[in-house]
């Protein structure tokens, strides 16, 4: 089972995903928690992305998307060929959402090059942690590249993520972030207990 989770800067993903991962293990259910940008070609790929100077939008999809390519090929697949439970913070969604109401990107080209760095590899359920960009940046202890920019630039994505939401309902599940990280939890919880495939 592939379960991705989205949402602005800060809304919590990591806390939530290391909780989730200890309860699945628990239920003896092997996992494998992953990201993007980051868990393909060493980090390199990641470090460019947020720690280097502006680039032109095409150039940072395109280093997003040859990311998503090799972690779809190397470590999604195959885990979940092995019947892995897969936990991944952000996946193609985030591509949708920044690059597209983000930095203004045509949103069915980005959904094909999606498809395309995938090889039509989608989530089974998106979890969405829901939150105003202000609350969820000011959690944060630094700010890379992408969290740097205009506030009116995280409005966008925040919007964005509901929408595509709200596009796909069977899909994404969407949860109040601003709610303390064990009622998070609790609410993500059930979701995912109704779609675990059986032993
Ligand atoms: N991006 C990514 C694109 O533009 N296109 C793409 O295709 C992809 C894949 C990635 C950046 O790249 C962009 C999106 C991002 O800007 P990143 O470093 O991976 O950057 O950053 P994020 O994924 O945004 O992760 P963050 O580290 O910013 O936030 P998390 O993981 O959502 O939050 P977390 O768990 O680290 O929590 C942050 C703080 O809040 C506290 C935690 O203890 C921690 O201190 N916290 C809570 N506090 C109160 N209440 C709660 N419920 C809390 N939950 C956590």
């Amino acid at each position: 089972m592939f379960i991705s989770f989205e949402g602005p800067e800060g809304a919590g993903k990591t806390t939530l995903i290391g909780a989730l991962d200890e309860r699945l293990r628990a239920l003896g259910r092997a996992t494998l928690v992953t990201r993007e940008p980051g868990a393909a070609m060493g980090g390199q790929i990641r470090r460019l992305l947020l720690e280097g100077a502006g680039m032109d939008p095409k150039t940072e999809l395109f280093l997003f998307l040859a990311d998503r390519a090799e972690h779809a090929a190397k470590v999604l697949r195959p885990a979940l060929a092995e019947g892995r439970v897969v936990l991944c913070d952000r996946h193609a969604d985030s591509t949708v959402v920044y690059q597209g109401y983000g930095r203004g990107l045509d949103l069915d080209q980005l959904r094909r090059w999606n498809a395309f760095a995938t090889a039509g590899l989608k989530p089974d359920l998106t979890v969405l942690l829901d939150l105003p960009p202000e609350i969820g940046l000011a959690r944060l202890q630094s700010r890379d590249r992408l969290d740097r920019e205009p506030l009116e630039f995280h409005r966008a994505v925040r919007r964005g993520f509901l929408e595509e939401a709200r596009l796909e309902p069977d899909r994404w599940v969407v949860l109040d972030a601003t709610l303390p990280k064990e009622r998070v939890l609790e609410c993500a919880w059930q979701p995912i207990l109704d779609r675990l495939p059986r032993d």
